[in-house]
């Protein structure tokens, strides 16, 4: 694979636009420069049978689903591991695994074509006990990429046929999408129409994920529309069990419900009327989402890019404190990062052995004197964020901004003008602005192999909160010899932290090392008020443990609505540390140190299975 060339849009749903084409073939080559595990290994373990049906039933359920939806959309998982890079990821496992790579993978990968082809697989895996796991892209990285938490499960890959922009309206800035468009795929279309100086989108970091997937993953991007579940507008559902006529039911939320003439408003207003129950469908194993409305951005009649770097770890908190009033009021406008000086160099794209061979973080020293000999200097920390609107309007924003800024002594204003233009600055110059980019996959180059999985706790834009989550941060990377790269993305009332622990996907000592760290980040986090706003696999029933005020009282919320909903429990099963009934108790849930992510089976089903 590492020879061949990145396919572009034209040439797959998932693939890269022809004119990051050239981003692609550099990023490809300098983390195959850095690779040393194989693209393809055969499975230890064999195909990876669910638990609760024997081999020989699962096969013939398999032979079952071929005749239904064709024998060329349903893919056994039984030979090999096929890891590749970003744009070329896997859709049955983790190519970034935190356990075995065999623990957290699909044993088989089915197409559907239509919402009519998803309820077969829905009446299908209810009638044969088996587990499913719902990918839209897949490109879920940090967070368990493609993998389903249940091992054996059968990922459905909604993505690879189920990819139509159904509609972009250039004058209300709305669109309609499938799970199977990414953030580069409607950038693209959007430039086909000619209307990329009219509208905006709201890309994270990296373009390669679906829309769907990653709104309902409550993700994030950096224009002032930032919050992509909060700009998202009704959904339609795919419900995971048989109603009383033995048809899978599919709902519209918001004013897609209306019988008549629903699509003249359904991406315009996202709460139609009634209970609002687009909720319990972000970040769950409820149903399976086909269609969502999102809102787009206006091009705001200009913009403009600014840095600023600080010299001291300890400006932290009172640049926090200067940064919330002007966040809450809009003149600070996007979600801008606040990254450590550490991640300036990291992203790069070069081998943290360039710099430094010793064990254990890299000592500040070192990074400061390979910091000093880049263009943006020596620093702590440094502030992206943009102004939009004409000149005259972001002038007066950014005297404010600077003069705030300036109250931190040594505190920086980087001129744009003196930077190069592969500096990556300029990669969040694009993404600010509504295109997204490729650059930020650069800091997986830090180790070789390189895997990452994000510590992503919120806490309030206060000094002495940041303060408080990069120390301990700090504490539990030194006790694991790892370096901490922090990057705060700061809300309207919040801040989202984001760690990405960098590692070496073959090293499993560096990966226990890395689950140690995250866990006690987790634990120590929680005890300050502090909670993930998204998690890996391996940590989600962890992360959920600590949403528990009232002895737990949301999650046994959340399991009510799953046995009603899912009451053979084949949706999803642990995904965000939901347990269906047949799994409960059963010691399923990961809480750490675990070599196996199964528990002792599932149990059967209580009375008649309705099918
Ligand atoms: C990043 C940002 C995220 C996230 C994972 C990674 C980017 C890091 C704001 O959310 O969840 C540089």
């Amino acid at each position: 694979m590492h020879k061949m060339r990145t396919p572009t849009l034209a040439e797959a749903h998932s693939g890269i636009p022809e004119r990051l084409l050239h981003k692609a073939t550099d990023a490809k080559g300098l983390i195959y420069d850095g690779k040393t595990v194989q693209d393809d290994i055969p499975l230890e373990r064999g195909l990876p049978v669910p638990q609760g049906i024997s081999k020989s039933a699962f096969l013939a359920a398999i032979d079952e689903l071929r005749t239904l939806l064709g024998k060329e959309h349903v893919q056994l998982n039984d030979t090999q591991i096929s890891n590749g890079w970003y744009m070329e990821h896997p859709n049955t496992h983790d190519m970034m695994p935190l356990l075995d790579s065999e623990e957290f993978i699909a044993s088989a990968v089915v197409y559907p074509g239509s919402v009519d082809d998803v309820k077969i697989i829905v009446k299908w895996a209810n009638k044969n006990l088996i587990p499913l796991f719902p990918i839209s892209i897949g490109r879920n990285l940090g967070y368990g990429g493609s993998a389903p938490r249940v091992r054996g499960s059968v990922t459905i890959d909604l993505g690879r046929r189920m990819n139509r922009i159904l509609n972009i309206n250039a004058d209300d800035f709305t669109c309609l999408v499938e799970p199977g468009v990414t953030f580069y795929a409607l950038h693209e279309e959007i430039v086909r129409r000619g209307l990329e100086d009219k509208i905006w989108i709201d890309t994270p970091d990296l373009g390669g994920g679906s829309v769907v997937g990653n709104t309902l993953d409550r993700g994030v991007g950096y224009t002032p529309y930032g919050d992509h579940w909060a700009c998202h507008s009704g959904l339609e559902v795919v419900l995971p069990s048989v109603g009383d006529d033995n048809e899978v039911p599919v709902f519209r939320t918001g004013m897609g419900a209306l019988g008549v003439g629903g699509e003249n408003t359904w991406q315009c207003f996202p709460y139609g009327f009634g209970p609002f129950s687009d909720g319990i469908f972000s970040q769950s194993n409820f149903g399976i989402v086909t269609k969502m409305g999102m809102t787009l951005m206006p091009n705001p009649g200009g913009h403009e890019s600014f840095m600023y770097t600080f010299q001291n770890e300890s400006d932290l908190a009172p640049l926090i404190e200067i940064i919330r009033p002007l966040r809450i009021s809009n003149i600070l406008e996007n979600v801008a990062q606040l990254r450590h000086g550490l991640q300036t160099l990291s992203v790069k794209g070069q081998p943290r052995t360039k710099y430094y061979s010793g064990k254990g973080p890299m000592p500040p020293d070192i990074v400061s004197k390979h910091l000093r000999e880049t263009k943006t200097g020596d620093c702590a920390w440094v502030y992206y964020g943009m102004s939009y609107g004409p000149q005259h309007i972001r002038a007066h924003k950014l005297a404010l901004i600077d003069s705030e800024f300036q109250k931190i002594p040594g505190c920086k204003k980087i001129d744009p003008a003196t930077l190069p233009a592969d500096e990556y600055f300029w990669s969040r110059d694009k993404i600010a602005s509504g295109t997204p980019d490729m650059e930020e996959l650069k800091w997986v180059n830090w180790m070789p192999n390189g895997a990452h999985i994000a510590f992503s706790p919120v806490s309030p834009i206060r000094g002495p909160d940041a303060e408080r989550l990069f120390a301990l941060a700090r504490k539990r990377h030194e006790e694991q010899g790892l370096d901490v790269m922090p990057a705060f993305c700061v809300g309207l009332r919040e801040m989202h932290l984001i760690i990405e622990i960098v590692y070496d996907a073959t090293d499993a000592d560096m990966r226990k090392r890395a689950e140690r760290c995250l866990r006690d980040m987790i634990d120590d986090a929680a005890a300050f008020g502090y909670g993930e706003y998204r998690t890996h696999l391996a940590l989600m029933d962890q992360v959920a443990g600590t949403y528990n005020w009232n002895d737990n009282a949301l999650m046994k919320f959340n399991n009510k609505i799953k046995d009603a909903l899912d009451p053979n429990g084949i949706l999803a099963p642990g995904r965000c540390g939901i347990w269906p009934k047949r799994y409960r108790n059963r010691g399923w849930e990961l809480k750490g140190g675990e070599t196996s992510s199964e528990g002792d089976g599932v149990a059967p089903v209580v009375g008649e299975t309705k099918i």
